[in-house]
C-alpha cells in the first residue's frame, strides 16, 4: 500500500497506461522494437532464434499486463485460491501454446512473415522447460493450463531448476545423459528480486516457558539459504484470466559473498558457501516413480514448502483475518508425496511462530490440504530416515512424532489391543534404521485423498492405504480421474485435425467443453469427412517420418502402420514386452516364404523415452530396441515390412509431433501398475487407437470409447498376486514363442548376450515379476487383430472418428472441476474484459 501512488499523479499514469500490440502493426512494432532495444541487435543480424525471443517478448509484454490485471482482481475478490505444490512442471514450449490460447497466432504468422520469417521455424527455436521427469509433471502443466482457462484462483509452486531432465543421446545404441542446460535465454520468467525467504536448516530446538507456564519451541542456529521468486504467467484459453507459476530459487543467504571470510583471505570457501547454497535449486532428481532418499532431494522440498507457505501466509494475514478462516481462503495441493513437508511446516508456522494452541493449529491444517497420489509401486513410496530429519529439520522431527503420538492415541481409542495396527499405520516405521512414512504423514494431515483413476483409487483403498480407509472412513479416499488439456494436445499438436473437427462442432467450443466432440459422430459416414481425416493423419506420419530419417537416419515408409511406444522406461511398462513381440514379429516374416511375406502389412515400431541413470534395467532395455533396430532395418528380407526405430530425447514437444501421427499406441503395463497414464488419453484423442493391458484409465478409455474400439489384452489386476505367487512357488513355464525369441537373443543375433542376459533372466529365473510371459500370448494375438483390423482401412477409420467423439470425459478441465468441486471448494472469478468481478456463475 505504501508504493501506492497518490492521486494526483495518477493522471499521468493513466495517461501513458501500457497496453499489448492489438493487430499485426502493434505486433511487428513490438517485435522491431525488442530486436533493437532489448536484444540490441537490428535487421542485419537478426537470425531465427533473435526473431524468436523478439516475438516471444512481445507475448511476454501481453501476457504480464493480463498477468497483472488478474493478480488484482484476486486480491480485490478476495476469495478463496487453490495453491498446486507440485515439484515438477513438465511445461514443454510456451510461445505457441501463449500465442494460441490468446488468439493471436494468426496475427503473430502475418507478421513474422511481413518481417521475414516462417512461423514453424520460430516457434522450433525455443528450449523446451522440461522441469519434470513424466506423467506426474505433464499432469501438473496441464493442471496449470485447464486452471486458467477455468478462470480459478490458483497458483502453482514449484522449483527453477537449473538443470531439467538431462537430454538423452544415443550413442553406439545406449542411453548417454547430457546435462540440460535451459536458462541461457528465457524469455518467460520474472524474477522477483524482491520477493525473497530465507529457509533455515540444521541447528536445534530450544524451550522457553511463557508467564502462563506454557511452553513454546525455537528453532535456532544452523544455516540459512535464501529463496528467490521467479514467476512464469500461464495464460487461460480464451480469457484473459493469467495465473502465476511461482518458482524458488536458491542463492546464499548472505548475498554474494560472505564478505568476512572474503576480507578475511578466505575467498575460496566464500565461494563455495554460495555455490552450495545454489546446489539446492540445480537440478532436478532424473526419476520417475522411484525414490532414492538423497539428502539433497529432502532439502530441496524442505526449501521449496517452507518458501512457498511463508509466501501464502504472507499473502493470507495481508487481509487480517482469523486463522481459523485459513481453510476458507487457501487450499493446498499436494502432487504426490513430495511436498508432504508442507503439513509439518504449516503446523510448526501456526504453534512456534503464531501461538496457537495445538488442536486449533492442527484442525486449520488438515482442513487445509488435499493429497494426490500418483503410484502404488513400493519403490516410489517416500520414506526418510529418522536421522536425517533430525540432523536437517530437527524441529520438523519432534512435530512429526507429536502428530503421530495424537493420531495413534485415536487409532488406539478406536480400535484398542490392536498392537498390529499400531505398527501397520505408525508414521514413524520401526525399522533399521527407523524412517518416516510420508505417504502415511500426508494421509493423517490432509482432509481427502485421492488416486488418478478408478482402478487405482480402489487398489490405494483396498491395499497400501487400507488400513487407513478402516480408521477414516472410506469418505476421505476419492477418485479423480486423470485429464489432459485439449489445447496443446489437439489444437496446438494436430492443428489440421482441430480445424476438421471445428467445421463438425461449428465452433472452436470443444477446446473449451470437450464433451462436444459427440457432434462429429454425427458425421462419421460423411465421404469428404472421412477423407479429409485420413488424410490429415497421412500428413501427421509424413512429418514424423522426416523426424525419424532426421533425428534416427531411418526411412520408413509413412503408409505403415505406425506403432508408438514413448514413454519413461520402466519395467512395469513393459517396453520388454513390446520389444520381444518385435522380435517374434521378425522371426515370424525370416521364416515366411518371399510370396508369403508379400502379403504381410508393414509396420514400423517406433519407441522413445528416458531411463532414470540409475537404472541398469532400463537401459539395456533401450540398448535391445536399438540392437534389434540396427539387425531388423537392415535386412534386406524385411525391406519396409518392419521397421524398428528409437527416437533420442523425448519431451513435450516431440510428443506433440509424435501423438498425431499414431496409428496403434502401445499402454501394456502389468495391470495394476500403471496409476492412470496420461498419453493413452493423447494418443485417442488424436484419431489413433490403443493397444492395451486393463489398466489404469485404459478402463475409463473402454468405457467411453466401446470394447470394439480398444485392442485389449493380458491379464486382470485381480489375478496378478496369485500368478506372482505361483511363479515363486510353483511351476514357472515360460510361453513358447518367447522362449524363441530368448533363444535368439542368447545366440548373438542382436549382439552382446550378456548385455540382454539380464532381461531375460527376469523373466526366465527370477520370477518374472511383471508377468511378461504370461500376458506373451495374448499380447502377440491382440496385435495380429491390429494388423486384421488396419487392413479395413474404413472400418479403422470409423473406429478413430468414434472414439474421438467420446473423448470428451478426458479433458483436464472436467478433471480439474471435480477437485475445484469435491477438495478445493474454489469458484472461479468471472472476467470481463476490462471490467469489475463475478464470483460464481
Ligand atoms: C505417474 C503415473 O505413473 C501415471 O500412471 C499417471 O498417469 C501420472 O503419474 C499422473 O497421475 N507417476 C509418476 C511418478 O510420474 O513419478 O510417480
Amino acid at each position: 500500500v505504501e508504493a501506492s501512488i497518490p492521486e494526483p499523479q495518477r493522471e499521468a499514469w493513466l495517461k501513458h497506461q501500457v497496453n499489448g500490440f492489438k493487430d499485426k502493426d502493434g505486433f511487428e512494432e513490438n517485435v522491431v522494437r525488442h530486436v533493437e532495444t532489448t536484444l540490441a541487435r537490428s535487421m542485419f543480424n537478426c537470425d531465427e532464434h533473435a526473431a524468436y525471443s523478439a516475438c516471444a517478448l512481445a507475448f511476454r509484454d501481453r501476457l504480464i499486463l493480463e498477468w497483472n490485471r488478474t493478480q488484482q482482481r484476486q486480491t480485490f475478490a478476495d476469495s478463496k485460491r487453490l495453491y498446486y505444490l507440485s515439484l515438477e512442471f513438465l511445461m514443454g514450449r510456451a510461445l505457441d501454446n501463449a500465442m494460441l490460447n490468446i488468439g493471436q497466432k494468426d496475427v503473430a504468422k502475418a507478421g513474422l512473415a511481413e518481417l521475414g520469417f516462417r512461423i514453424e521455424d520460430i516457434i522450433e527455436q525455443e528450449h523446451d522447460a522440461a522441469l519434470g521427469n513424466g506423467g506426474l509433471g505433464r499432469l501438473a502443466a496441464c493442471f496449470l493450463d485447464s486452471l486458467a482457462s477455468l478462470n480459478l484462483p490458483a497458483w502453482g509452486y514449484g522449483l527453477r531448476y537449473r538443470y531439467g531432465i538431462f537430454k538423452q543421446e544415443i550413442i553406439d545404441g545406449y542411453q548417454v545423459e547430457v546435462p540440460d542446460y535451459w536458462l541461457d535465454f528465457n524469455p518467460w520468467e520474472f524474477p522477483r528480486h524482491d520477493v525473497t525467504v530465507d529457509i533455515q536448516f540444521y541447528g536445534h530446538v530450544n524451550r522457553t516457558q511463557g508467564e502462563s507456564g506454557k511452553t513454546t519451541a525455537h528453532w535456532e542456529g544452523g544455516e540459512m539459504v535464501r529463496a528467490v521468486a521467479f514467476d512464469v504467467p500461464i495464460p487461460g484459453y480464451a480469457t484473459t484470466t493469467t495465473n502465476n507459476l511461482r518458482l524458488w530459487s536458491s542463492k546464499a543467504a548472505s548475498g554474494e559473498f560472505d564478505f568476512q571470510k572474503f576480507n578475511s583471505g578466505d575467498y575460496e570457501s566464500s565461494v563455495a558457501d554460495q555455490q552450495r547454497a545454489e546446489t539446492i535449486s540445480a537440478v532436478l532428481y532424473p526419476n520417475d516413480n522411484l525414490d532414492r532418499g538423497k539428502e539433497l532431494r529432502l532439502k530441496q522440498q524442505y526449501f521449496w514448502v517452507a518458501a512457498s507457505l511463508y509466501d501464502i501466509v504472507r499473502r493470507f494475514k495481508k487481509a487480517k483475518r482469523a486463522w481459523s478462516e485459513f481453510p476458507e481462503q487457501v487450499a493446498i495441493q499436494l502432487n504426490d508425496t513430495h511436498p508432504t513437508l508442507a503439513i509439518v511446516e504449516l503446523q510448526r508456522i501456526l504453534v512456534d511462530l503464531e501461538g496457537l494452541e495445538w488442536d486449533d493449529a492442527w484442525n486449520i491444517v488438515v482442513n487445509t490440504f488435499g493429497y494426490t497420489n500418483h503410484t502404488v509401486l513400493p519403490e516410489a513410496l517416500e520414506k526418510w530416515s529418522v536421522g536425517l530429519f533430525q540432523h536437517l529439520l530437527p524441529r520438523h522431527l519432534q512435530i512429526i512424532y507429536d502428530i503421530n503420538l495424537f493420531f495413534l492415541q485415536t487409532v488406539e481409542r478406536a480400535f484398542p489391543n490392536d498392537r498390529e495396527l499400531l505398527a501397520r499405520v505408525s508414521i514413524i516405521e520401526e525399522s533399521q534404521p527407523k524412517m518416516v512414512r510420508m505417504a502415511f504423514l500426508a494421509i493423517v494431515g490432509s482432509h481427502k485423498v485421492n488416486g488418478v483413476a478408478e482402478l487405482h483409487s480402489d487398489l490405494i483403498k483396498t491395499t497400501i492405504f487400507k488400513d487407513f480407509v478402516s480408521i477414516f472412513g472410506p469418505d476421505k479416499f476419492t477418485n479423480v480421474t486423470n485429464g489432459i488439456t485439449p489445447r496443446r494436445w489437439l489444437h496446438q499438436a494436430n492443428p489440421r485435425l482441430s480445424d476438421l473437427i471445428a467445421t463438425k462442432v461449428g465452433s472452436y467450443d470443444f477446446l473449451k467443453d470437450l464433451t462436444k466432440l459427440n457432434k462429429i459422430e454425427l458425421s462419421v459416414n460423411d465421404k469428404q469427412f472421412r477423407k479429409e481425416w485420413a488424410e490429415i493423419k497421412l500428413a501427421n506420419k509424413v512429418r514424423l517420418a522426416k523426424h525419424i530419417q532426421e533425428s534416427a537416419g531411418v526411412t520408413v515408409n509413412p503408409t505403415s502402420l505406425f506403432d508408438v511406444q514413448v514413454k519413461r522406461i520402466h519395467e512395469y511398462k513393459r517396453q520388454q514386452l513390446n520389444i520381444f513381440g518385435v522380435i517374434h514379429r521378425y522371426l515370424t516374416l525370416k521364416a515366411m516364404s518371399p510370396e508369403e511375406r508379400k502379403k504381410q502389412l508393414p509396420r514400423v515400431s517406433i519407441f522413445g523415452g528416458k531411463a532414470a541413470p540409475g537404472y541398469w534395467m532400463a537401459k539395456q532395455i533401450i540398448h535391445l530396441i536399438n540392437s534389434v533396430g540396427v539387425v531388423v532395418n537392415n535386412d534386406a528380407d524385411i525391406g519396409d515390412l518392419l521397421k524398428v526405430v528409437f527416437l533420442e530425447d523425448y519431451n513435450v514437444s516431440k510428443a506433440e509431433i509424435i501423438t498425431p501421427a499414431s496409428d496403434i499406441s502401445e499402454h501394456i503395463s502389468t495391470a495394476g501398475t500403471e496409476a492412470s497414464g496420461t498419453s493413452n488419453m493423447k494418443f485417442v484423442l488424436n484419431g489413433g487407437l490403443i493397444i492395451g493391458t486393463c489398466d489404469g484409465a485404459n478402463i475409463e478409455i473402454t468405457r467411453e470409447i466401446g470394447e470394439n474400439n480398444i485392442f485389449l489384452f493380458g491379464n486382470l489386476a485381480e489375478d496378478v498376486e496369485d500368478l506372482r505367487h505361483a511363479h515363486t512357488y510353483g511351476s514357472h513355464t515360460i510361453d513358447p514363442d518367447l522362449a524363441k525369441v530368448f533363444a535368439t537373443i542368447e545366440q548373438g543375433v542382436f549382439g552382446s548376450t550378456q548385455d540382454f542376459s539380464g532381461m531375460i533372466t527376469a523373466v526366465r529365473d527370477h520370477g518374472d515379476f511383471y508377468l511378461v510371459s504370461d500376458d506373451f500370448h495374448s499380447y502377440i494375438e491382440t496385435q495380429a487383430l491390429v494388423d486384421e483390423a488396419y487392413r479395413d482401412q474404413e472400418e479403422w477409420i470409423t473406429k478413430c472418428i468414434t472414439s474421438v467423439s467420446r473423448m470428451g470425459f478426458f479433458s483436464s478441465d472436467r478433471c480439474i472441476n471435480e477437485y475445484a468441486e469435491g477438495i478445493w471448494n474454489i469458484e472461479p472469478l468471472h472476467v470481463e474484459r476490462d471490467a469489475g468481478v463475478r464470483k460464481g456463475e
